[in-house]
């Protein structure tokens, strides 16, 4: 029984209508973190151990009010007492611990391996300042430190700590941890974050994430992927990653002594799971501790680490498969380094063929370490394992080939469409009940196709989401969007391959073809949301596009009532929970073969919007449950990229050439708009896209503004498009990340809970 006015009145002497919502945040954190606090934690002799640089957790309060079961009973006593839980949850701040689908997909993670009642935690470090928080100034991004940390209070203080030894110093860290709320179990998991004993905030400007990074004791948990665009900071980035998996393995060993390991049976008690390249080092480390702390045989350390690691790529883009020369790893960590090179050898002893070295000329393959010296290989989606086995990886798939295997991402629904749209969650309530909350099991919504009732279910819940999403919009940033706008989304982090420009690319189009007296049959509404690294100038370049399209078009009178640029600032898992739920269209316009798998794509799309994408990552699994009547797909085959990529036969410039694409690539350097903006950078993406396009926007660009045009047009017919949206609904339940992970725990982790 929950008793709110009864706790107001304790915590702050008056009843809870008198209270403002941030003291009702505060005091619905204080009920969440008593409850929680009285939950043990998932026993198991094995334990995971999801190592990860990032962890996108995003606001707490909603999930945890959900998984504990009290949600619908808080709401309605918030109600009764004139308080709206979303803004009550608005006083909560974002823990800024991740940046993009990466560390989001380890946050959905954690949800189901706790609703799975899975014994595993995350391993992570508690970054004071995130990656950076987004500011547009004069329609740039600006980077500032994202200070979420003195704002609340959501650590929990485990009170210990580790020594962690560099070349010729060392430091301490401090062991902090999140719970974890499975839903609906009696137990709990944990996020658990490591910070450095004697971080200094001092060394942070205000304004700027600029900082000393030579004074490694006193910087390394400051922030996230800080800046390697120089030798300090990818030096930095070797030291903060040593400082996150040495403090990884210390605890394992620690915990699994503990528990009763003998250590050459290690693999009985902890599994690790390497999530992307970062974390690569605890394999040297764990063999370290185990040979030099505790006497073990170098040969059977080898032997038992090997035995309960395993490494999920995330990636095929060769600047996210990371390679260290050697002698940072020497100046970092020498005895790890030390043995790295011995694991070379022993790598080489068994195969010489030098594209699975993993030391070459000097330089340490981050990826090759990680599959010679673990026992699985995952890629996150079909067809990106399937280019692992036969291209990037394909001399690690003769060799191994029983190691490697493919686990589809998911998300969590409770964040994804219970928590984010509320409306939605009860038209799937009334229609199947309420066993998808358990089991994501949504088909059975395929039935009500032709049910007028649930498709106007539908559509309303879209405008609530809609409406919700206005509100949201204005409150942020001031931006007002019209009320029967076609809502069409592309948000994610900024980097060539996604292709935000290709977007850009249409909006002048659209742009164009408006001014030539072609109005749209509704306002037109394009959301863009996301960060670029702060030394990816080219992606800088995109945003700034975006920000002075948007800008130009809001100022000419004959267009902005047609179409509209948002461009939303600080994209964070907030923002998300805002946009996806109303977006009508779903952009996943990546170069094929280059996009992993993609999370975003599997939101939108069980929130009902449909799909707009080439066939790259799980869009093709999307295009696959959905049926090619219920999704749009254009541009060229990943094998066609391939090709082109190999033969080094693809040719912008004869692409920018063609009439009608010259005209909107010129569009970006015509000399009024350039005005409006910051001519430099305008005209750097301009010739960047015009002589190289890496990522071969132009190659798909004709398709893809004849696609949309296909869309928008079909929109109009209400019934037809929400047959579509419904479908998608219907067919989402693959993408729930607790199917995810209950393929990783049958075939990688076997873990056991003990018996409750
Ligand atoms: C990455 C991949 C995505 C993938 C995600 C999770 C690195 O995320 O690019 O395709 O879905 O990992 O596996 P992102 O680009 O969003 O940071």
């Amino acid at each position: 029984m929950i008793d709110l006015e009864g706790s107001a009145r304790e915590a702050f002497g008056r009843g809870l209508a008198e209270l403002g919502d941030d003291e009702v945040c505060r005091l619905l954190q204080d009920l969440v973190r008593e409850r929680a606090r009285e939950l043990p934690v998932v026993r198991g002799k094995r334990r995971l151990y999801y190592v990860s640089a990032e962890f996108l957790i995003g606001k707490l309060l909603t999930c945890n009010l959900i998984n504990l079961g009290i949600y619908d009973e808080v709401r309605s006593q918030l109600a009764a007492a004139g308080h709206d839980l979303a803004r009550v949850e608005e006083s909560e701040v974002e823990p800024a611990l991740g940046n993009g689908g990466l560390g989001r997909l380890a946050a959905c993670f954690l949800d189901s391996i706790a609703t799975l009642g899975l014994p595993g935690d995350g391993v992570g470090l508690n970054y004071h300042y995130g990656l950076f928080r987004q500011r547009f100034s004069y329609k740039q991004q600006t980077a500032v430190p994202d200070e979420w940390l003195g704002c609340q209070d959501v650590l929990n203080d485990e009170g210990t700590g580790f020594t962690v030894r560099f070349g010729g110093f060392s430091v301490t860290s401090h062991l902090y941890s999140i719970d974890v709320l499975g839903y609906g179990r009696g137990a709990k998991d944990r996020l658990r974050l490591f910070d450095l004993e004697g971080a200094d905030d001092s060394l942070v400007p205000a304004d700027s994430i600029d900082f000393d990074k030579t004074q490694v004791s006193r910087n390394l948990t400051l922030f996230l992927y800080p800046d390697d665009s120089d030798e300090d900071g990818r030096l930095l980035r070797v030291y903060q990653q040593y400082f996150m998996v040495s403090n990884a393995a210390q605890l394992i060993v620690a915990e699994a002594l503990e528990r009763g390991s003998r250590l050459t049976d290690l693999d009985e008690y902890a599994v690790v799971q390497i999530n992307d390249t970062h974390p690569t080092m605890v394999i040297p480390e764990l063999v370290r501790i185990l040979v030099d702390e505790h006497g073990v045989a170098f040969d059977d350390a080898v032997a038992v680490v090997r035995r309960m690691v395993a490494y999920t790529n995330h990636t095929i883009l060769a600047e996210a498969l990371e390679k260290w020369p050697l002698a940072y790893l020497e100046r970092v960590a020498p005895r790890v380094a030390q043995i790295i090179v011995r694991l070379d050898e022993l790598a080489k002893e068994r195969c010489s063929d030098p594209e699975v070295a993993i030391i070459v000329d000097g330089v340490v393959h981050m990826a090759r370490l990680a599959i010679h010296y673990g026992f699985s290989v995952n890629g996150v989606a079909e067809l990106h394992t399937r280019i692992l086995e036969q291209t990037e990886l394909h001399p690690f798939f003769e060799l191994y080939p029983e190691r490697f295997s493919n686990k589809t991402n998911g998300i969590t629904f409770r964040r994804w469409l219970m928590a984010a749209n509320p409306d939605l969650t009860d038209l799937i309530d009334r229609t199947i009940g309420t066993g998808w909350h358990r089991t994501a099991d949504l088909s059975p919504l395929a039935a009500h196709a032709d049910d007028s009732g649930v498709l106007e279910g539908l559509a309303l819940a879209k405008e609530g989401a809609k409406a919700r999403m206005r509100d949201f919009l204005w409150r942020r940033q001031g931006v007002r969007v019209p009320e029967d706008a076609i809502v069409d989304v592309q948000v994610k982090r900024f980097h060539e391959y996604k292709r935000q420009q290709m977007l850009a690319l249409y909006i002048i189009w659209k742009y164009l073809d408006i001014k030539n007296g072609n109005r749209p049959a509704r306002p037109i509404t394009i959301v863009f949301g996301g960060k670029a690294a702060p030394a990816y100038t080219i992606a800088q370049d995109v945003i700034h596009l975006i920000v002075t399209l948007g800008a130009w078009i809001a100022n000419d009178p004959a267009v902005a009532p047609y179409l509209q640029v948002v461009m939303v600032e600080n994209y964070d898992v907030t923002a998300a929970e805002h946009l996806i739920p109303a977006a009508d269209v779903s952009e996943q316009i990546s170069l094929a073969s280059k996009e992993a798998s993609g999370t975003s794509n599997m939101k939108f799309m069980l929130n009902g919007a449909v799909t707009l994408c080439t066939l790259d990552g799980a869009n093709v699994e999307i295009a696959r449950l959905v049926g090619p009547e219920n999704i749009y797909t254009f541009g060229a085959s990943s094998e066609e990229v391939e090709r082109l990529y190999a033969e080094g036969s693809y040719d912008a410039h004869a692409l920018y050439l063609r009439p009608a694409t010259k005209l909107l690539v010129d569009f970006i350097t015509n000399p009024q708009f350039m005005a409006t903006g910051c001519p430099d950078r305008l005209r750097r993406l301009h010739d960047d896209i015009a002589w190289k396009d890496w990522f071969m926007a132009l190659l798909d660009l004709e398709e893809f503004i004849r696609v949309k045009e296909v869309v928008y047009a079909d929109y109009e017919d209400r019934g037809a498009w929400m047959r579509k949206s419904l479908a998608n609904v219907a067919a989402a339940g693959a993408f729930s990340s607790d199917r995810t992970i209950r393929q990783y725990n049958d075939d990688i982790w076997h873990l056991v809970p003990d018996e409750e």
